[in-house]
């Protein structure tokens, strides 16, 4: 039976039985035998910041502990997978020719340092023969793409077949957690072992797997996850967290939960979540609890939230680095979810908080749409002129679209600032490569009347996605063509769309496994060419390594690493969806495979991040990021998927590629703020009375 989440009778029986704000629920887990905990642990320094490429440190101390290949990457996954967690052993994969034996593995700090001496020289002159030994010498050769039924030729596409290898995928990376790391929030595939980033585990990779396992109908999996949350998950814990992280990822997770298994409750069907079971709001329960704890971190001076929240303290904390100042993007990218939170429980004060964050920000009136990537909690002010759309400026834009479409389209202003940033984008930042004409985003760490730096963070790769739903708004194009609203603007959108998707795909074409790096460099112009200038990449990319398009990209030796990240398939995602080009969906697979080819782990560790993904064998890190699950997989699944499966013109995605509903903003809510008249040069007629905060150089 379909329920409505919005039955209003529903959710007042809910607020009265359950939400009497943030105390008596720490009451009730106190009576529920859910104490709270007098561990402290030192943070912020083990929450870690995955959305941030720019960790040179981290990279290094990543190559110095990296392992070459082979040492858990198999070459190529063999042996049907589907099925087998059903036998006793798991499988070893012991047909495989691994470059590298069992005492490549990571062992404990002390007895490495006690061998290294001695194995140093051996492991050494074996890296170099391994680089005369060709790949597909150290392949099985035969049937090496068995387990997943793969045809290499192309017109014989089985999406259905291509779909289901995607969720085997997800089973066999999935239990691998579960056996090995079950209910910790970081899993280690190659040491086969979990940590946590709580006392008592925030609960990181299982809640944000919760709705691709019902996409992928996976009952027994989510079962086990259900019983997790109800005995095992508490936010009372004296730990801080970072707030945006936790808010797309588990807030977001837990809230998309509660849509789908009320809404399509097909998927992955569970009894104890039915209409008066136990169980019926128990995601519900959980992100109320949670989003009390995370609403402290915007009781800042000004209501930009805090970088950090304390869960059991409700208390924000100010970012230890970059001068106390937040994440622009972190700030600015928690809207959704607290929104339909509100709408949820009828509690206002979620959305008003979340809400003002957009004033404020659009108060600094930023030049040509374009948002510097800090801002001060303190003083509501941006902290420097750094603008760009990877790190720490990225969700900013794509919120803005998708809270336009959250509510319907009833909020012209997130529209309105979302056109306005678009075309900043163009203006500022679009140029094109050398000598090939491929399109990219560049960068303006000077602010916008500095240098424009080519090149491209990964992340940035959600833009082609964005930029064509926001076009289309979740139609298909062929449909959104025929309305009266559309526009020479909304050709040239779909135009950029395609191309900026195009170089986001040459991003994994230039490297040697096929996955993309962190960060991509592109040679451009000096001048950089113009938006309008002529451009004409070639539509394939040659594979002869000395082809002319490489010439136009380069990635240094610090940005090799391939973090299992989503913006590219999510794009492609889109594309397919809106555009209908088959080319978007091959992409996709031919991606997929270059993932189980150098990401699998032995003994069914299942997926890993990679160190280095230019070089074959790769150089894994040995860690299962939890959007590998959450986004990465989920996107590959919808890819390949009918596309009345999560119809894009009825929900908005989270950044996290949680789906959250479109819905009405009805009696209840409002947008509470207007944009401030600007004058003839844009700046903001009757400007903030906030105080100024020191200036320094950065
Ligand atoms: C995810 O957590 C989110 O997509 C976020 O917006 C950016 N970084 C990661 C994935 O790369």
């Amino acid at each position: 039976m379909i329920r409505d989440p919005f039955d209003i009778h529903r959710k007042n029986r809910f607020q009265a039985t359950t939400f009497r704000g943030a105390q008596n629920i720490r009451n009730t887990a106190a009576q529920a035998g859910v104490g709270a905990l007098d561990m402290s642990f030192s943070i912020p320094n083990n929450v870690p910041n995955f959305g941030a490429p720019h960790r040179d440190l981290e990279d290094r101390a990543w190559a110095a502990v990296a392992r070459r290949g082979g040492g858990g990457i198999i070459n190529e996954v063999q042996g049907r997978v589907a099925g087998f967690f059903d036998q006793e052993e798991l499988p070893m994969y012991k047909d495989k020719p691994y470059a590298y034996a069992p005492s490549m593995r990571r062992r404990t700090w002390w007895r490495r340092k006690r061998i290294l001496g001695t194995i140093a020289l051996g492991i050494l002159t074996l890296l170099y023969l391994m680089r005369f030994i060709g790949p597909g010498q150290r392949r099985k050769s035969t049937s090496a793409w068995s387990w997943i039924g793969l045809s290499q030729e192309k017109g014989s596409s089985n999406w259905d077949e291509r779909r289901q290898h995607v969720v085997e995928a997800f089973e066999l990376s999935w239990d691998a957690y579960e056996r090995y790391a079950w209910g910790y929030d970081e899993y280690h595939p190659f040491a086969k072992t979990g940590s946590n980033m709580a006392p008592k585990g925030l609960g990181w990779i299982i809640i944000d797997s919760l709705d691709t396992m019902m996409l992928m109908n996976q009952t027994k999996r989510l079962h086990h996850a259900r019983e997790w949350l109800s005995k095992s998950l508490t936010w009372e814990q004296n730990q801080d967290v970072n707030t945006f992280e936790t808010t797309i990822r588990m807030l977001g997770g837990l809230l998309s939960a509660h849509y789908l298994s009320t809404e399509f409750p097909n998927m992955a069907p569970l009894e104890d979540d039915d209409p008066g079971k136990p169980g019926e709001d128990l995601y519900l329960e959980k992100a109320k609890d949670l989003g009390d704890r995370l609403l402290a971190a915007f009781d800042s001076p000004s209501g930009i939230p805090y970088a950090s929240v304390n869960l059991e303290k409700f208390q924000g904390i100010p970012s230890h680095a970059d001068m106390g100042a937040s994440s622009t993007a972190e700030a600015t990218s928690v809207q959704l979810e607290f929104k339909y939170l509100a709408k949820l429980t009828g509690e206002k004060h979620f959305w008003d908080k979340v809400e003002k964050v957009m004033e404020i920000v659009d108060e600094n009136n930023p030049q040509d749409g374009l948002v510097p990537i800090y801002l001060y909690a303190t003083s509501g002010e941006f902290r420097g002129n750094n603008v760009r759309l990877g790190s720490r400026g990225d969700s900013y834009y794509e919120y803005l679209i998708k809270q336009y479409l959250q509510t319907n389209k009833q909020e012209p202003v997130y529209e309105e600032m979302w056109n306005e940033s678009l075309q900043g984008v163009r203006k500022n930042l679009i140029t094109y490569t050398e000598p090939s004409g491929f399109t990219i985003i560049g960068e303006r760490p000077d602010g916008l009347d500095g240098y424009l730096s080519p090149k491209m963070d990964h992340l940035v790769c959600f833009m082609p996605g964005t930029i064509a739903l926001a076009a289309t708004g979740g139609l298909t194009e062929a449909e959104a063509r025929k309305l009266p609203g559309w526009s020479k603007k909304n050709e040239g959108d779909m135009r950029l769309a395609r191309e900026l998707m195009h170089t986001c795909w040459g991003m994994y074409k230039y490297m040697a496994t096929g996955l993309a790096a962190e960060i991509t460099h592109f040679q451009i112009a000096n001048p950089p060419l113009p938006e309008s200038a002529p451009h004409d990449p070639p539509a394939d990319f040659d594979p002869d390594h000395n082809a002319k398009w490489r010439k136009d990209f380069n990635v240094k030796s610090n940005d090799v690493h391939n973090l299992q990240r989503p913006e590219t398939v999510e794009s492609l995602f889109y594309m397919w969806r809106i555009t209908g080009d088959i080319k978007y969906r091959e992409w996709g697979w031919e991606m997929f495979r270059s993932f189980m080819n150098y990401t699998a782990v032995e003994d069914g560790g299942g997926f890993t991040s990679l160190s280095d993904a230019n070089v074959i064998p790769p150089v894994v890190k040995d860690n299962m990021e939890s959007f590998w699950l959450a986004e990465t997989l989920k996107y590959m699944y919808l890819l390949f998927s009918p596309d009345d499966l999560l119809p894009l013109d009825k929900m908005v995605l989270n950044t996290e590629a949680h789906p959250l509903p479109r819905f009405e903003m009805g009696q209840m809510f409002s947008t509470g703020w207007k944009r401030k008249p600007r004058d003839a040069n844009g700046k903001v007629i009757g400007g903030s009375e906030r105080p100024k905060e020191p200036t320094e150089s950065t």
